[in-house]
């Protein structure tokens, strides 16, 4: 079994990946924390303990909330998507929520969790970088035990998915978030593999998946990731920046599933100031990172309806 340490915030394809990972049998979920970043904290909170609690096969586990906050919110509409999730009657049937919320702060947790488990751990974590940053920043000899971040953010194209005043449209979410927070982290020794946008442009959300997603909704899983999907635009007919792609979910899948991605080892670095704040380049005296950098598409997507299925 591998340890896995899950940070995330809130957004769709964040709480389809805590589902995911809940699934996957080599994994051992000891912990997760989450931001109300592309989401609101309260409902993202919930939905994660009610997730564990419906699709967790009894895991006992904890869901710690983030106390980061920002400068650069993400779009208010985004963030909405978290009450429609929490509000699901799939996830509501019982009336009730068992997984308990943490006692502490998630960047807290996370150092917890860490040191008190056996082995090492992996961190998968699918928005800004402000908790493993703090934590960090709190007891460096975390880095000793954690073998291998798995992160979604970045892009080393020159275009990111931005669209905010004073920033140069090259910046990704995640990173302008918190783009000291990735500094911090991309400073520290911890082996980091990165799902950038120029993967994740390779599996946008289109309405043949969705009505591929809708013709399996006999299983509860792939129902709930079909009702969650509903919520956000898909790619029609031309791409717009509200245009979702499976960015968390590639992350998660990728950092279980290595055969479904192509890598190249790289060395990069990121801007924390002026207009490009967030920008992640390359750069030969950067920090060594694993770019994703190909996705092999339909082994990916099944090998979602695969995970989903064992939620039955
Ligand atoms: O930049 C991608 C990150 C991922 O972690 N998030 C969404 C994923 O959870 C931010 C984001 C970029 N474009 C978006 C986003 C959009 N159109 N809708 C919602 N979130
Ligand atoms: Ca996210």
């Amino acid at each position: 079994m591998r340890n896995v340490y899950f940070n995330h915030d809130g957004g769709v394809d964040d709480l389809v990946s805590l589902l995911l990972l809940l699934q996957m049998k080599d994994v051992h979920l000891t912990g997760v924390g989450v931001m109300g970043a592309d989401s609101y904290l309260e409902p993202a909170v919930s939905a994660s303990r009610k997730i564990i609690d419906r699709f967790g096969h009894g895991a006992s586990l904890d869901v710690a909330a983030s106390d980061a906050t920002t400068a650069h919110p993400f779009p208010k509409e985004w963030r909405m998507d978290a009450f429609s999730v929490d509000a699901l009657p799939l996830l509501n049937e019982s009336g009730t929520i068992t997984t308990p919320l943490a006692p502490k702060p998630a960047y807290l947790d996370l150092i917890d969790k860490v040191q008190t488990t056996d082995g090492p751990t992996t961190l998968v974590m699918t928005g800004p970088l402000s908790d493993l940053a703090k934590a960090l920043e709190t007891d460096p000899t975390i880095t000793e035990k954690i073998d291998q971040l798995y992160w979604m953010g970045g892009t080393f194209n020159d275009r990111g998915n931005v669209a905010e005043p004073e920033q140069d449209g090259t910046v990704e979410w995640n990173a302008y978030w918190d783009p000291q927070a990735v500094k911090t982290v991309w400073d520290s020794d911890i082996a980091i593999q990165m799902v950038g946008l120029e993967s994740t442009h390779q599996v946008p959300l289109t309405p043949a998946i969705r009505q591929h997603w809708a013709t399996l909704r006999q299983h509860p899983a792939l129902d709930f990731i079909g009702q969650g999907y509903a919520l956000v635009p898909p790619l029609e007919h031309f791409e717009t920046n509200s245009t979702y792609f499976l960015w968390d979910v590639l992350t998660t899948v990728a950092s279980d599933d290595p055969t479904i991605v192509t890598t190249r080892d790289v060395t990069g670095d990121v801007l924390t100031t002026g207009p490009s704040q967030g920008r992640t380049f390359e750069t030969p005296n950067g920090r060594p990172l694993t770019l994703v950098t190909q996705v092999d598409h339909d082994a990916f997507f099944q090998r979602i309806d695969d995970l989903a299925i064992l939620a039955d």
